[in-house]
């Protein structure tokens, strides 16, 4: 866990306090939560033409006999072409799913473990989700969140006593566009790093996004303060993605 502390200096010359100055201070939190179990997907940007590949990520706090995690995506703009196990703390199980339904836009994925042994407590990656974006499709944030796939396949982890255990869903997105929004600085990912670049720019004189509109994540065709808050929000605080 790491703090950045900074200053927010206002000024106006006929005010007999000023300059006055805020402390800001923001604290990143670690990417495993203390405590509870989850389920993150990743958020992930790609261009029109381009394959993406998104990671899921699960945190079990005690060893897990099977773990399911269906999903759904809401845009005719990308198929899902496959789901990857390669690299995942579930690689060594040999009931996997994936099945993909292009119709329904769902995908199931989770294991079952059957002689080998359970998962053990620990957090990172489940899968890998491969998507194709379809040569046309318009800017948009696409959706990946959790949902029930029939007859029986719910989020659930399982046990080693056969409980079930509901775990917290982090949903994730497919940002589509030739630019990314909520990236100023540019480095194609949306991090701490972007809110650092935005108050730096707005506070301190630093230079302005190369891409300007990529650090209006509220949408009001400026860049602002607010930015800063929503990208935050964003970033720690379970708040809704840049728009765009
Ligand atoms: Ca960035
Ligand atoms: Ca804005």
């Amino acid at each position: 866990m790491n703090s950045y502390y900074d200053y927010i200096v206002i000024s106006c010359n006929d005010a007999t306090n000023s300059p006055e100055s805020i402390l800001v201070v923001l604290t990143v939190n670690p990417s495993s939560p203390a405590s509870g179990d989850t389920v993150r997907v990743a958020t992930v940007a790609g261009k029109p033409g381009n394959q993406v590949v998104v990671p899921v990520y699960f945190y079990n706090s005690k060893p897990l006999g099977a773990v399911v995690v269906p999903l759904k995506y809401n845009s005719s703009d990308l198929v899902c072409d496959s789901v990857s196990y390669i690299g995942s703390r579930v690689e060594y199980v040999g009931l996997k799913v994936g099945n993909i339904n292009p119709l329904d836009k769902t995908i199931l994925i989770g294991v079952v473990t059957l002689t080998e042994p359970s998962v053990p407590p620990g957090n990172g990656l489940l899968a890998n989700l491969y998507f194709t974006i379809n040569q046309n499709a318009p800017q948009q944030t696409v959706n990946l969140d959790t949902c029930f796939i029939p007859p029986q396949s719910y989020l659930v982890f399982v046990d080693d006593a056969a409980m079930e255990i509901k775990p917290h869903f982090i949903q994730g997105h497919i940002i589509i566009g030739d630019m990314l929004y909520g990236d100023p600085n540019n480095d194609l990912s949306v991090s701490v790093s972007d809110v650092i670049y935005l108050i730096s720019y707005l506070f301190k004189g630093g230079s302005q996004p190369k891409n300007y509109y990529s650090g209006d994540v509220n949408c009001d065709n400026k860049v602002s303060l607010t930015d800063v808050v929503y990208l935050i929000n964003y970033l720690y605080r379970g708040g809704l993605p840049p728009i765009g």
